[in-house]
């Protein structure tokens, strides 16, 4: 008789991208061994009658212990984002080695890594934050960071002291598809941004509300348009991160149409809050502060849609977690600094699945099975994953979340795991929630208790997938 299986989880509803069904499912060394009825004795059975077996979240957008050009540290590391993560049903995060002007990427990539190791919770990768094309980084150690397992790079088209020119995004575009790396965009007309800037400052409009207005969606449009153009002129695939608008979504469909290769993400942001968020008394307002900054209810509508109907492809947190009373955070540079000044994010590392699955799944907005694609299977598949992230299958990794679709709660920051002083969500009412997140075959979350130690978190590098060469 064959050795009994480490855990069995009986009873459940298996959740995937294409299909809900009943079964029981089985791990041994990790991974998922067996799926199906009764497939044998194991050691730890968990009884999940009545409850969703879902895979474990891949969250592809969250800044972890990122430094930012001006020294600012975001405040989960990755052993308290990866619980933070864990407690909402995500087991794998793709924060950012954010490189910064003058410094050697493949030096970021290696302080990253050694922040990471010791700290980690849950498994994690790294995309590239690319901010100083010189002739080394552009030639050497971008395309061999890319085939050691970085496929992915984020470029930004605004913010001084991190946008590229489009001539160095088609630089990267270049090495991108050569060597097979997907290209994030951060999508915003910088000297829009600047020009409005400067006008409201003239104009003494320096509180949190003009955030809103400096940034406005004909700014995103158009850099989505011109990075879409971009990719289709170097005929390399892109990817646009956190969407907020209808605009944006339309030059994306509009591109497609024409044959570019565009992938597009929204976060939960995008879908609870407008611009009347950030008209609050005082510096209030700058717990709203992100960028593209919040929309209006038309912009939350063309979400909605774009979610349920394909255009957008993945759901990340965007996770930028700056605290509210912290010099390292929205008041570092005075708790009355002008809007361009403030620190730009809010967190939501363990809020974005049960966000998702109260305001999309319970209100039927979206179904279960894309739930399960937009916040798992697609970013897998996207970056590179997949099928050992992102899925239920035999042989992928066993990392799951057993979810009770009727659990309620109301979000309060003292609740969660990360280390903010303030959710933007708090008072919200949540339907569902991950009662038991699985890692690799272990409970790392469960009875509302977190179980593990940092470092038991594995880096998973990713295989790129280099395109045929262009015709000249
Ligand atoms: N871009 C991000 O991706 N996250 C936070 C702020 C920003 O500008
Ligand atoms: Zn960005
Ligand atoms: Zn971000």
């Amino acid at each position: 008789m064959s050795e009994p299986f480490d855990l069995l989880i009986r009873g459940a509803t298996a959740v995937t991208e294409s299909g809900t069904i009943p079964c029981d499912l089985a791990v041994r060394d990790g991974r998922i061994a067996a799926l199906g009825n009764s497939p044998g004795p194991a050691r730890d059975v968990i009884d999940a009658t009545g409850l969703l077996l879902l895979p474990g979240g891949v969250d592809a957008h969250c800044h972890i212990d990122q430094v930012s050009s001006t020294g600012l540290r975001t405040a989960d590391d990755f052993f308290t984002g990866g619980v933070s993560a864990a407690c909402g049903g995500t087991t794998t995060f793709i924060p950012f080695a954010a490189q910064h002007r003058g410094q050697s990427l493949r030096r970021v990539v290696a302080d990253y890594h050694a922040r990471a190791e010791p700290r980690a919770f849950i498994d994690y990768a790294f995309h590239l934050i690319v901010s100083d094309l010189s002739e080394a980084v552009l030639r050497e150690e971008l395309p061999a960071l890319i085939r050691e397992g970085y496929a992915s790079l984020k470029v930004y088209m605004t913010y001084d002291a991190l946008r590229l020119t489009d001539r160095q995004v088609l630089d990267v575009l270049a090495v991108a598809r050569r060597e097979g790396a997907l290209t994030l965009f951060h999508a915003e007309n910088h000297d829009a941004i600047a020009w409005l800037t400067a006008r409201l400052l003239a104009e003494g409009k320096t509180s949190p509300k003009h955030h809103a207005a400096a940034r406005p969606p004909e700014a995103e449009r158009e850099a989505t348009a011109r990075a879409c153009m971009l990719a289709g002129l170097a005929d390399a695939p892109i990817l646009i991160v956190h969407v907020s608008c209808g605009g944006a979504l339309d030059e994306i469909r509009s591109a497609r149409a024409r044959g570019v290769t565009v992938y597009a993400e929204t976060c939960p942001q995008y879908l609870l809050f407008t611009a009347a968020d950030l008209d609050r008394p005082g510096f209030e307002g700058a717990k709203w502060m992100f960028s593209p900054p919040p929309r209006d209810l038309e912009a939350q509508a063309a979400l909605w849609t774009a979610l349920a109907d394909g255009t957008l492809d993945i759901f990340s947190s965007d996770h930028a977690p700056y605290r509210f009373d912290d010099p390292e955070g929205k008041k570092a540079h005075g708790e009355n600094a002008p809007f361009h000044r403030v620190p730009n994010g809010v967190p939501s590392l363990e809020l974005r699945l049960p966000l998702l699955f109260s305001e999309g799944v319970a209100r039927r907005r979206i179904s279960l099975e894309r739930f399960v694609a937009l916040t798992a299977t697609n970013p897998a598949r996207l970056y590179g994953l997949y099928p050992r992230k992102g899925c239920i299958r035999v042989g992928a990794d066993a990392d799951l979340a057993v979810w009770d679709p009727r659990r309620e709660t109301s979000v309060t920051q003292w609740a969660l795991h990360d280390r903010m002083d303030y959710t933007p969500f708090e008072g919200l009412r949540l339907e569902g929630w991950p009662v038991i997140t699985i890692s690799r075959g272990e409970i790392v979350w469960m009875n509302d208790e977190v179980r593990g130690e940092p470092g038991r978190g594995r880096f998973i590098p990713r295989v790129p997938e280099p395109l045929a060469p262009q015709e000249p």
